[in-house]
């Protein structure tokens, strides 16, 4: 019987050598050791045998068994493992991305142009006192309109192509100005800051027009502030950003939160005045709107104007820079091409 026994313990490892699937080491074991296998075979062959060779026979072919089981496990545990490995294999993707396929923006990219010239002139206006002030992209109509004493249905709204939210009181402003109205709102006169920031009109692009651009607001209230003053800091303005004196000319202009109101113009800088796409061959470019601050503008914000008038201004900074950097076309600005960008001084 050990002789039967043994020559099964050879059989079963010369099997389960070349077994490689689950189901075949299954097979395998239910062949062995199953209720039908070899091994209950050899026990209900033993019936009739007397108890001691019983006794004898069961331990071997019991050892056997748990042999058997102990090398099925082990092999079971093997496949198992082969099996998740090929799977991984087959399922692997790479999640790293190949750091070459973007630039690093500081480094690599440097500054967007109008980021350099919004600090440039952010400092000239720190080193004079001003403060620098931020308001939000969303407005509400009071603060972008009304308060600027531009009331419902007045004609100026229409100088101003406004993206308006569905409930028709928000809208993305249209200028810097409504930070004026927070900055009054939140101080006492005297003060003086400034607010930069990106616009939001909806207007048809062109060389000098774009739909998002960045203005700087400007405003200073205090006793006795006359348009020397304003004309002052303008002319400080433009000295220290071109670092040399440009032409400008100052001219009427019509806003209903200033009055009187100025246009200022620079010569442009691209043609040297002879005309081009950018001053839309008229030499000049319209650059810094500005005027005292209308007396119902004050009001709103609840300054007392029997004390107190001021000045106002709105930069257009894209202009500002393409003069600075003799840039032709303000559609580069968000064109999105580095090599545009990489043009610049990082700072
Ligand atoms: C205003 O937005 C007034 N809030 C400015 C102001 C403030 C006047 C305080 C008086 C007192 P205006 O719509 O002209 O004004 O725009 C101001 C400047 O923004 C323009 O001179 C121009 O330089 C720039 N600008 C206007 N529209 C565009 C545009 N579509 N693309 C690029 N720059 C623009």
């Amino acid at each position: 019987m050990s002789k039967k026994t043994e020559q099964i313990k050879a059989d079963f490892l010369k099997a389960i050598e070349t077994v490689r699937t689950q189901p075949d080491l299954a097979k395998l074991k239910a062949d062995f050791i199953g209720k039908k296998g070899v091994l209950s075979e050899i026990l209900k062959e033993m019936k009739g045998q007397p108890p001691e060779i019983i006794r004898e026979i069961g331990q071997v072919v019991n050892q056997l068994k748990t042999e058997i089981e102990k090398t099925v496990d082990d092999k079971m545990k093997k496949i198992e493992a082969a099996v998740i490995n090929e799977k991984l294999k087959r399922e692997r993707i790479d999640v790293s991305l190949r750091e070459s396929l973007f630039d690093r923006g500081l480094t690599d990219a440097g500054y967007h142009p109008v980021t350099l010239i919004q600090r440039e002139v952010e400092d000239v206006f720190t080193s004079m006192g001003f403060e620098i002030l931020d308001g939000p992209h969303i407005e509400d109509d009071y603060h972008n309109f009304v308060a600027l004493n531009i009331p419902k249905h007045h004609p100026a709204r229409d100088m101003q192509d406004t993206f308006w939210f569905s409930d028709l009181k928000h809208l993305l402003r249209t200028h810097t100005s409504p930070i004026q109205v927070r900055g009054m709102e939140s101080r006492k006169p005297p003060f003086k800051f400034v607010g930069p920031g990106k616009v939001f009109r909806n207007e048809a692009t062109d060389a000098s027009h774009e739909m998002v651009f960045h203005q700087i607001e400007g405003m200073m209230v205090d006793e006795n502030i006359t348009v020397s003053h304003l004309i002052y800091f303008m002319k400080t303005l433009l000295s220290e950003i071109f670092g040399r004196s440009v032409e400008v000319r100052l001219r009427p202009g019509f806003f209903p939160f200033v009055e009187p109101g100025f246009e200022l113009d620079i010569k442009c800088l691209i043609c040297g005045g002879k005309g081009c796409s950018v001053c839309k061959h008229q030499g000049w470019l319209e650059l810094l709107p500005c005027g005292m601050v209308h007396p119902n503008v004050l009001t709103y914000s609840g300054i007392d104007i029997k004390r107190y008038n001021g000045f106002a201004f709105g930069l257009g900074l894209d202009r500002l820079v393409m003069m600075r950097y003799g840039i032709d076309d303000i559609r580069h600005f968000h064109g999105g091409d580095l090599r545009f960008i990489r043009q610049f001084k990082s700072c």
